[in-house]
């Protein structure tokens, strides 16, 4: 029998593109999208929708349980830049939501269970280039603390209670079908809109600051590679390191004018410059490669093309 899927923060920007893409493998009455708002987000009318607070926990679980979900993928989260400006709720949000999960799998109520890392994960004294998968993690963002700390449950629970968890160090994600949700990686996603607008770009990270990013369609394609994958390859129950390519905001400007020469940039960095000054610039991704066949397919070079391709500028007029 298929299994029955639950996505939590399925309107957001990884939720709506996973959604899509578990439903056209799963079939659309296999998954089911939850987020807070009380309508679905029109992109994902094509399933089954709930309102759901992944912090009303009582709601959560008997949801669960009276449908009898096999797999969540857990994607409700306050992300770096919007997180430091609440800390301690985003650690309430980061952190509560997971152990309703996976105290649910320990239950034997889920057969699986993935829930995203970062790439924020680390911090000032990591190694920034070819960041191995095993070194230095000392965050310094409030994010990055909940994404290390459950990363460690996430390990936990699966070393404890056998519950086979999954999960991936995200890097900067760039994509056009839903806007970025207050991240410090923004600003890669931004510049398409502007550029496609006709404006000059104000970039809030200098122009040297180089992150690693991935175009969605490889992030996607890995979550679920990773999901369908047999359990004896998944050797890391903490997270996965991903890497698809780095690039910083001077070099995706040049990219950019490669297609549209009359786009322009200048660079104003605010609060979240301090944050990606902690985060790495390349990341190895070798255990990712080797357990469970990770390769990416796009370039700098081919997702800006894409992106150019496909940002509607209504979508920004629109949110
Ligand atoms: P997003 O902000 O675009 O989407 C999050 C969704 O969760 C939103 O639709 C929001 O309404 C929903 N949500 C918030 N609070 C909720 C609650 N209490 N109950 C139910 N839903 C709630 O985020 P995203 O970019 O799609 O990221 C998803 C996950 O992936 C997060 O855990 C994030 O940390 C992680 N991640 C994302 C990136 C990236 O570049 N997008 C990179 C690394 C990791
Ligand atoms: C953010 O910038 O907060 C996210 C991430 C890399 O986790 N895009």
């Amino acid at each position: 029998m298929m299994s029955k899927i639950l996505v939590i923060g399925a309107g957001g920007q990884i939720g709506t593109e996973l959604v899509l893409s578990l439903r056209e493998l799963k079939g659309d009455e296999h998954v089911f999208a939850a987020d807070l708002k009380d309508d679905c987000p029109e992109k994902l009318v094509g399933g089954p929708y709930v309102k759901m607070d992944v912090l009303d926990k009582e709601f959560v679980r008997s949801f669960i349980i009276k449908n009898k979900i096999d797999e969540v993928y857990l994607l409700a989260a306050l992300l770096s830049a919007t997180a430091e400006k609440n800390p301690a709720f985003a650690w309430k949000l980061n952190m509560e939501g997971l152990f309703t999960i996976l105290d649910l799998a320990k239950e034997k109520h889920l057969k699986k269970v993935f829930w995203p890392s970062s790439i924020a994960v680390f911090g000032p004294t990591t190694p920034p280039e070819n960041t191995p998968q095993l070194t230095i993690m000392e965050p310094s963002t409030v994010y990055g603390i909940s994404k290390l700390a459950g990363e460690r449950w996430c390990e936990y629970y699966a070393n404890n209670y056998g519950v086979d968890v999954r999960s991936i160090r995200y890097p900067g994600l760039i994509s056009y079908t839903s806007l970025p949700g207050g991240g410090t990686t923004d600003y890669a996603v931004d510049i398409f809109y502007q550029a496609k607008l006709g404006n000059e770009f104000t970039s809030f990270l200098k122009e040297d600051t180089t992150l690693p990013m991935m175009y969605m369609e490889d992030a996607i394609r890995a979550t679920i590679e990773l999901m369908e994958s047999d359990s004896d390859n998944i050797k890391i129950r903490s997270s996965y390191n991903l890497s698809g390519c780095s690039f910083s905001p001077k070099e995706l400007t040049e990219e950019i004018q490669k297609l549209m020469p009359e786009f322009k940039a200048k660079y104003v960095p605010d609060f979240r410059q301090d944050i990606a000054d902690t985060w790495p610039r390349s990341i190895d991704d070798s255990n990712a490669r080797v357990d469970w066949g990770w390769k990416e397919k796009f370039s700098t070079e081919s997702l800006v093309k894409v992106m150019l391709n496909h940002v509607d500028v209504n979508l920004l007029k629109n949110s």
